[in-house]
């Protein structure tokens, strides 16, 4: 079986990305799990920050989880911004793993912003409200010197990175 880690920035189409791509995939009979970021940090991960410590350790927390459902002949769509290349590189060691990079802009994002993430980072630092730490703003984000597949979510149309996901996952498994 195959697990799927992505990386993007926030707001760069992982999550409708995934879900997009389960439906196909159940459609077809496979079996699918989306493991997101932004869900277990709600559960498993509640205790930890963004620092790189801890983005790092909800990294290997939710591969953990990924890892039993491959086990179990299911398809994982790891969901998480995975900011940083040296996590993902160990991550990648694993024959099961495959990188796929969420390319989209920053500029983009900011213009999009749908949950006004990107217009709260970029508050001024003594305003109570600013999102400290903030991927892509006032946070590195490593761009994958290594990625199986990437997909400009600034410029493709969602369908279109949809069905090269897909056909990536399939031909992959
Ligand atoms: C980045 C943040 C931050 C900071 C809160 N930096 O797009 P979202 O909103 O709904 O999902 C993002 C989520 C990031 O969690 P991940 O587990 O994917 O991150 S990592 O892989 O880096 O561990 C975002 C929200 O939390 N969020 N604060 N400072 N994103």
């Amino acid at each position: 079986m195959i697990l799927i880690q992505f990386t993007g920035l926030s707001g760069s189409g992982k999550t409708t990305l995934a879900e997009n791509v389960r439906h196909l995939l159940i459609q077809n009979n496979y079996n699918v799990e989306i493991i997101d970021g932004d869900v277990y940090r709600k559960t498993i991960c509640k205790d930890l920050g963004f620092s790189k410590e801890d983005r790092c350790e909800n990294v290997r927390r939710l591969f953990d989880v990924g890892q039993r459902f491959v086990k179990e002949n299911t398809i994982v769509l790891m969901s998480v911004i995975n900011p940083y290349e040296s996590i993902r590189s160990e991550i990648r060691q694993h024959h099961f793993v495959r990188t796929v990079f969420l390319d989209c802009s920053v500029e983009n994002l900011i213009e999009r912003d749908p949950k006004g993430l990107y217009k709260k980072a970029l508050l001024p630092d003594d305003d109570s409200n600013q999102i400290k730490n903030f991927t892509g703003i006032s946070d590195v984000f490593e761009i994958p010197a290594n990625a199986d597949l990437i997909l400009k979510t600034d410029s493709e149309a969602v369908t279109f990175s949809t069905h090269k996901l897909y056909n990536f996952i399939v031909s992959n498994i």
